[in-house]
């Protein structure tokens, strides 16, 4: 690919894309146990790799002219290199790679988008390095190798939604994983064919997983199931909850088992073949929880809901880890201009587009 042969000099062994995802339910779930239901979408990144000889690490992105970060492999470990390069960096290093690597990275995923940019770039990187060295590692282990990117090496306490849905989505489906056993099925998932749309608001307030808020609604829900006495919030039940004497415990611990309860809703609902309309109160009531209980919207993400609702949206919720980025809408087809239109503040910055379920993580070339 011409970015890389730029920068490097010589061409790549490959080129491997891996998309960014949307949510369309099971928010916050994954590092509870519980259930998710992602589509992957067009956007994605493409990774181009080619092994060296020298012990260097070069890593450039398309996204960052003229930046190439550089490294020996030695010197590669947690936190280095920081920003954008560690996503990289926190793959490779868990490959044998004496000689050292070449990447270039090249996206269309907004970053901070609460649409998985960074998985699209760690999981690329990982199947990239699996095929050139490792083709006997099970995708799922793929998943635990992105996903340790980064928690390990970025520092960002995720679970393994935005992996396992960048690795394993097929294009016209929705998967249905249970991230306590990881079992999977691929819900049929035809929002065009119903005369449907799901269309994502990226706000443009950029969030990042490797902060605060994100990590303080892990730790509450770590205490919760500690004050319940089970292993996980996937294993309380609502009258459990309940009975939780700490009122932001309680809260917290309430999404989580209504949001599972939600994904099971949804996913009967589109695997019984009915009109997809009707999960559009399964979606909002998903919002109204994230905002109330697990007060993880915005006021940008509350407007964009409320506004795609009074103009006749069949749902809308946030979408991703919260504190900013995207939302998704559940809408007519034929009302997709006039929704998209109508949740943009004044000077319409926000950037929409249709999520058409696309395919998972694959070798290009
Ligand atoms: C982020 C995290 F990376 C995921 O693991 C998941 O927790 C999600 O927020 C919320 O559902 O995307």
């Amino acid at each position: 690919m011409t970015g890389f042969a730029d920068v490097f000099g010589a061409a790549p062994e490959g080129v491997w894309l891996a998309p960014g995802r949307a949510n369309v339910i099971g928010e916050h779930t994954d590092y509870n146990d519980g259930y998710v239901l992602p589509i992957a979408l067009p956007h994605r990144v493409l990774a181009s790799v080619a092994r060296r000889t020298d012990g260097l690490l070069r890593v450039a992105s398309a996204q960052q002219p003229g930046a190439v970060v550089e490294l020996p492999m030695t010197e590669v470990r947690a936190g280095n290199p920081a920003g954008w390069a560690g996503y990289v960096a926190g793959v490779a290093e868990q490959f044998e790679l004496p000689g050292g690597l070449s990447v270039f990275v090249d996206g269309d995923v907004p970053a901070g988008a609460g649409l998985s940019s960074s998985a699209a770039v760690t999981c690329s990187v990982a199947l990239a390095l699996r095929d050139l060295l490792r083709p006997d590692l099970p995708t799922d282990a793929l998943v635990d190798v992105a996903r340790r990117a980064e928690n390990d090496f970025v520092g960002a306490p995720t679970g393994i939604l935005d992996q396992s849905a960048s690795l394993l989505c097929e294009p016209g489906h929705a998967l249905f994983l249970d991230t306590r056993d990881r079992t999977r099925r691929q819900v049929p998932l035809d929002l065009a064919a119903a005369g449907t749309a799901l269309l994502v608001v990226d706000t443009g307030h950029a969030h990042s997983h490797a902060d605060g808020g994100y990590g303080d609604r892990r730790r509450e829900c770590e205490s919760a199931a500690e004050a319940l006495g089970v292993p996980a919030l996937r294993d309380a039940t609502a009258e459990d909850v309940e009975t939780l004497a700490d009122e932001v415990l309680r809260r917290r611990a309430r999404h989580i088992v209504a949001e599972n309860g939600r994904v099971l809703t949804v996913v009967d609902l589109l695997t019984g073949g009915g009109d997809p309309r009707a999960i559009g109160p399964v979606l909002t009531a998903g919002h109204v929880s994230l905002r109330d209980d697990f007060e993880i919207s915005t006021p940008e993400l509350d407007a964009v809901v409320d506004t795609a609702l009074a103009h006749g949206a069949h749902g809308a919720r946030m979408v991703g880890g919260g504190f900013g980025g995207s939302a998704v809408v559940l809408v007519d087809a034929d009302e997709v201009d006039r929704v998209a239109t109508a949740v943009q503040p004044v000077g319409g910055s926000y950037r929409t587009f249709v999520a058409v379920p696309s395919s998972g993580a694959h070798r290009v070339s």
